[in-house]
């Protein structure tokens, strides 16, 4: 068990329980070696940082059995081509070849968009073995390694000479986020700039989507988190752009002190971040209190359901419904089964609670009353597959209020 808790810095805010491993997905005979850790969210205020106060070593997360494949969504697909070609833009002036990395690259969704030799020096560094393998068949330079600043000292071609150093929902994975900062800051050539989007903190408070967190979120960024760190490295926020992926994300483009012109949008959602309190401490007390009535809500509809003999099942089988349902405590006599379209999570069952996940092409013929959607980010994308479903009765619900 890695910890931040020494880090006397960090105020505790809230515990969410005995929770497993988010996709440790397992089978039966693996009940009984499941493994667990405290699930607790604290509040560094010097950094203003919102974090977890220990997780799971990432190697334990991280391996050849990594369940979370980037290619699954069609709409991130086209998500991370449009990212890409924002990337091109910016180098569109600078001569010669531009050297590109990215971090916790997966199956490659985005650094495939920068395959083209005579344009580009690219390299993915992607510790999951089962991931990196795939990215690796696509013909893609990928190294099966966790970035660090140690590990960006073996890479002489980039060191200093590094144009764009990008990543998606991926910083906020690596526990030494000050490690990391160093790294890039080593990579940069001097009009550089570290491109990335994360899942962002001032959504997650408004929409009390507090399924966020789990053990592989190790923190949930602000602009003002971000802006911290950078400072601490002689870089800074030279532009964001909020994004509606993964329930609301935030992209910071970083650059060297002094070098780039700060745009208007940076200052505009400082602002914005100022007025939600995410610099307060108190902020994250009334979350504390959003996140016990989102479970008593979620809970008193599932047993309604339950109550009226009405089958309720879950649609996509992700990282965050692990801590939806055991925080809630919600197991097979709530929720009979969860639809997913992952084969290595299929035919397995939900880490912690249990439950058993089906092929999602089984859904239709089975056709539950009520389908929790645990893939609420995917939203559109389901919803449009699944019209049948809905145009035949079935029913969705979700733990965000108002998003149906
Ligand atoms: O940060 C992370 C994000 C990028 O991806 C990682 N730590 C892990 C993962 O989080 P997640 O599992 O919550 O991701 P998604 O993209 O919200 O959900 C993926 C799951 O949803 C997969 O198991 C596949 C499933 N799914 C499905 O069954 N039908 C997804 C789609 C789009 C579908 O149509
Ligand atoms: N960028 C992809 C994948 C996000 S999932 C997307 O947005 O869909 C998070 C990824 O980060 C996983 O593939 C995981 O293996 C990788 N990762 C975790 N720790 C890392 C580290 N220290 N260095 C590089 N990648 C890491």
């Amino acid at each position: 068990m890695n910890s931040n808790k020494d880090n006397n810095k960090i105020k505790l805010i809230m515990s969410f329980g005995k929770m497993p491993l988010a996709n440790k997905f397992l089978n039966r005979e693996n009940f009984d070696d499941e493994e667990f850790y405290e699930m607790n969210v604290g509040f560094d205020e010097k950094l203003s940082l919102f974090q977890l106060t220990n997780f799971p070593d990432p190697k334990k997360m991280f391996d050849e059995n990594y369940a979370f494949f980037s290619g699954t969504s069609k709409y991130m697909k086209s998500h991370f081509e449009k990212f890409a070609d924002q990337i091109k833009f910016k180098l569109k002036t600078k001569l010669g070849k531009k050297k590109i990395i990215e971090i916790g690259c997966n199956d490659g969704i985005m650094l495939k968009n920068f395959m083209d030799k005579q344009e580009f020096e690219h390299l993915g560094i992607e510790p999951s073995k089962n991931v990196f393998k795939i990215a690796r068949e696509k013909n893609l330079n990928v190294a099966n390694e966790f970035f660090s600043y140690d590990f960006t000292n073996k890479l002489e071609k980039y060191v200093g000479q590094t144009d764009i150093i990008c990543a998606a929902n991926v910083i906020c994975h690596i526990p030494n986020v000050l490690d990391l900062f160093k790294g890039v800051e080593n990579l940069l050539n001097k009009k550089g700039l570290f491109v990335f989007e994360e899942p962002y903190l001032g959504d997650v408070i408004k929409k009390v989507s507090y399924d966020q967190i789990y053990d592989e979120h190790v923190y949930l960024f602000s602009i003002m988190s971000i802006q911290n760190i950078s400072n601490l490295f002689g870089l800074e926020i030279v532009d964001v752009q909020h994004q509606i992926t993964h329930g609301g994300s935030m992209r910071y483009f970083i650059g060297r002190k002094n070098v780039h012109e700060i745009s208007y949008n940076f200052k505009k959602y400082l602002s914005y971040e100022k007025i939600q309190g995410l610099d307060n401490f108190a902020t994250y007390m009334e979350f504390k209190k959003n996140c016990e009535k989102s479970k008593n809500r979620l809970l008193s509809i599932l047993k309604s359901y339950r109550d009226q003999n009405k089958k309720v099942s879950g649609y996509a089988a992700t990282s965050k419904s692990t801590t939806i349902l055991n925080y809630c405590n919600i197991g097979p006599d709530l929720i009979e089964s969860i639809y997913d379209t992952t084969p290595i999570k299929i035919n397995k069952y939900s880490p912690g609670k249990h439950i058993p996940i089906k092929d999602h092409k089984f859904f239709s013929q089975d056709n539950p009353k009520v389908s929790l959607l645990f893939g609420w980010n995917h939203k559109n994308e389901i919803l449009n597959k699944e019209k049948k479903y809905t145009d035949n009765g079935g029913k969705w619900i979700s733990h965000i209020e108002n998003l149906l």
